[in-house]
C-alpha cells in the first residue's frame, strides 16, 4: 500500500476543529499538517475529517431465540463501513455451561470475514469456578477487558444478583469493566405470561411487557451492585428516563457509570408497535422496546450534557421470515433491529443538523468516548500521529433517503425506511484502505483485525463505598459472651 493524503479538509476530533491535511502510511497516520504529499490524494474540500465511528454494541451472527441474527461479520462490517463506522465491538456469547475460551474460538472463526477492525466483549451467562478462572485468561491473554451480563432473558441468558456480584467483583480484581443489559427479567417474564393469558399475543404486547420501570429498577440495582463490588459499570442500550436518572445520580455521587443510548431509541418511538401491519411492528421488536417522546428527550439531553456517553446500535438483524416465528406469540419474535449503516448519518442529521449536538460531541459519542472507555484509545478514536488510519471524510451536504433496497445489510427491510439524512461519508478508510469512495464500497473480507484492549489500572475503581466493602476490619471485643447472645 502506498501513501495517501487527505487534503483540504477540516479535521474534527472530540475536542478540536482545525484545517489540516493528513498523511497515511502503513495503515497509520504519519503526519498532520499543510501541503502534505503522497501517492494518492483524496480531496476533502468542504468535508469534515473525523475518526471513523466505533460501534460498541453489535450482535453479528448471534445465536438467539432459536435462530441466528442474519448479518454476519461479512455483511455487518460492510454495512458499518457504508455508514462511516470503522470498528465494531461484538459479544462473544458462551451458552450456559460452555467454556468462555470455547466461545472465544467460535467468535474468532466467525470474525475472520470482517472488513473492518473489531473487538469483543465476553458475556457471562453462567457462573462457577471455571468461569472465574477463565475470566483472567480472557483479560490477560486475549485482550478482552469487558464482560456483559444479561439481567433479562430469564431461563436463557439471565444471571442473578449473586452471580452479578461475584462477576463484578472479579472484574474489579482484573481491571475489567462489567456491562449490563438492565431489565428486570423476573418481572418481564411475569408480565409476558399475564399478557399472553389475556390474549395479548401481537408485537405491541412486547412493549407492554417491558415498561420503562423494569429498566430503571435493574439499572439502579446494577449500579448499586457495581458500587459494592468496587468497579465501574457500563449500561448498554439505555432507553428511558428512569435508567438515565439512575446513571445521572450515580455520576453525581462520583461513581464511574456510563450509559449507551441506541440510535433506534433516539429516532423511533413506541407508536411503531401500533402499526396495523404485523410485519412492520414485529420488525421493530427489540429489547428494550422503543419508548415515547419524554424518554427520547431525556436521552438527547444526556448526550448533550455528558451524562450519557456513547451512541450504539445493538445491531442484531433478523429477516421478516425469522420475525414471523412469533406469529401468535410475541415472546417468540426474535428480539433485535439493525442500524449499523444508519447510526452516523442519523445522529448527524438529528443531532448536529438540529443543533442538539456539536460536531465535537458527535465525534465523542460515536468514536472517541468508546475508545477511551473500552481501552483502545488513542490507537482508535483519534486523529493523532501514530493512530490507526480509521477515518471518515464526512460530506455535510450529501443527502439520501434510507431504503432497504440500497443497504449493505443482508436483511429485507430497514427500520428507518424512508427517512431522509443529510451528512454522509465521502470516503471511509479502514487502517488506511479506502473502503468507501463516493458511495461505492471497496471492502475486503478478512481485512479487519482483532483489536486487543488493555485492562484499566486501580485508578478505574468506583469511588464511593468500595474501600469499606472490600476491606472490612474485624471488631475488637474484650471477651466472648457466656451465652450465644
Ligand atoms: N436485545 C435485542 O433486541 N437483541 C439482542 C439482544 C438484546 O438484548
Ligand atoms: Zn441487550
Ligand atoms: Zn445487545
Ligand atoms: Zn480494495
Amino acid at each position: 500500500m502506498g501513501s495517501t493524503v487527505i487534503r483540504n479538509g477540516t479535521i474534527v476530533t472530540a475536542d478540536l476543529t482545525y484545517e489540516a491535511d493528513l498523511l497515511i502510511e502503513g495503515g497509520r497516520i504519519t503526519a498532520i499538517g499543510r501541503g502534505l504529499t503522497g501517492d494518492e490524494v483524496l480531496d476533502a474540500t468542504g468535508c469534515y475529517v473525523m475518526p471513523g465511528g466505533i460501534d460498541p454494541h453489535t450482535h453479528l451472527e448471534m445465536p438467539f431465540m432459536g435462530t441466528h441474527s442474519t448479518d454476519d461479520f461479512a455483511s455487518g462490517t460492510r454495512a458499518a463501513i457504508a455508514g462511516g463506522t470503522t470498528m465494531v465491538v461484538d459479544f462473544a456469547l458462551p451458552s450456559p455451561g460452555q467454556s468462555l475460551l470455547d466461545a472465544l474460538k467460535t467468535w474468532h472463526n466467525k470474525s475472520g470475514q470482517a472488513a473492518c477492525d473489531y473487538s469483543y466483549h465476553m458475556a457471562i451467562t453462567w457462573w462457577d469456578r471455571q468461569v472465574f478462572d477463565e475470566m483472567e485468561t480472557v483479560v490477560r491473554d486475549h485482550g478482552i477487558t469487558s464482560f456483559k451480563h444479561f439481567m433479562a432473558y430469564k431461563g436463557a441468558l439471565m444471571v442473578n444478583d449473586d452471580e452479578l456480584f461475584a462477576s463484578f467483583s472479579r472484574c474489579a480484581e482484573l481491571g475489567a469493566i462489567p456491562m449490563v443489559h438492565a431489565e428486570n427479567g423476573d418481572v418481564v417474564a411475569e408480565l409476558q405470561a399475564r399478557l399472553l393469558a389475556q390474549g395479548n399475543t401481537g408485537p405491541e404486547a412486547h412493549a407492554y411487557s417491558r415498561p420503562s420501570s423494569v429498566e430503571g429498577e435493574a439499572t439502579n440495582r446494577a449500579i448499586m451492585i457495581a458500587d459494592m463490588a468496587g468497579v465501574p459499570l457500563y449500561v448498554v442500550h439505555t432507553s428511558c428516563e428512569e435508567a438515565h436518572e439512575a446513571i445521572r445520580r450515580a455520576k453525581m455521587q462520583g461513581k464511574r457509570v456510563w450509559g449507551e443510548p441506541l440510535i433506534q431509541h433516539l429516532i423511533l418511538d413506541e407508536s411503531e408497535y401500533a402499526h396495523p401491519d404485523w410485519d412492520h411492528a414485529a420488525r421493530r421488536v427489540m429489547s428494550p422496546p422503543f419508548r415515547d417522546k419524554r424518554h427520547q428527550d431525556s436521552l438527547w439531553a444526556g448526550l448533550a450534557s455528558g451524562t450519557l456517553s456513547v451512541v450504539a446500535t445493538d445491531h442484531c438483524a433478523f429477516t421478516t421470515e425469522q420475525k414471523r416465528n412469533g406469529v401468535g406469540d410475541f415472546t417468540k419474535i426474535p428480539n433485535g433491529t439493525g442500524g449499523l449503516e444508519d447510526r452516523m448519518p442519523l445522529l448527524w442529521t438529528h443531532g448536529v443538523g438540529t443543533g442538539r449536538l456539536t460536531m465535537n460531541e458527535f465525534v465523542a459519542v460515536t468514536s472517541t468516548n468508546v475508545a477511551k472507555i473500552l481501552g483502545c484509545y488513542p490507537r482508535k478514536g483519534a486523529i493523532l500521529v501514530g493512530a490507526d488510519a480509521d477515518i471518515v471524510v464526512w460530506d455535510p451536504q450529501k443527502e439520501k433517503t434510507i431504503t432497504a433496497a440500497a443497504q449493505a445489510s443482508a436483511i429485507d427491510y430497514n427500520v428507518f425506511e424512508g427517512q431522509r439524512v443529510k451528512g454522509l461519508p465521502r470516503y471511509v478508510l479502514s487502517r488506511g484502505h479506502v473502503s468507501l469512495r463516493d458511495g461505492a464500497l471497496d471492502t475486503h473480507e478478512g481485512h479487519g483485525e482483532f483489536v486487543a484492549r488493555a485492562p484499566q489500572g486501580p485508578v478505574n475503581r468506583a469511588l464511593s463505598s468500595w474501600k469499606v466493602l472490600t476491606a472490612p476490619r474485624p471488631v475488637a471485643r474484650s471477651g466472648i459472651p457466656a451465652s450465644g447472645v
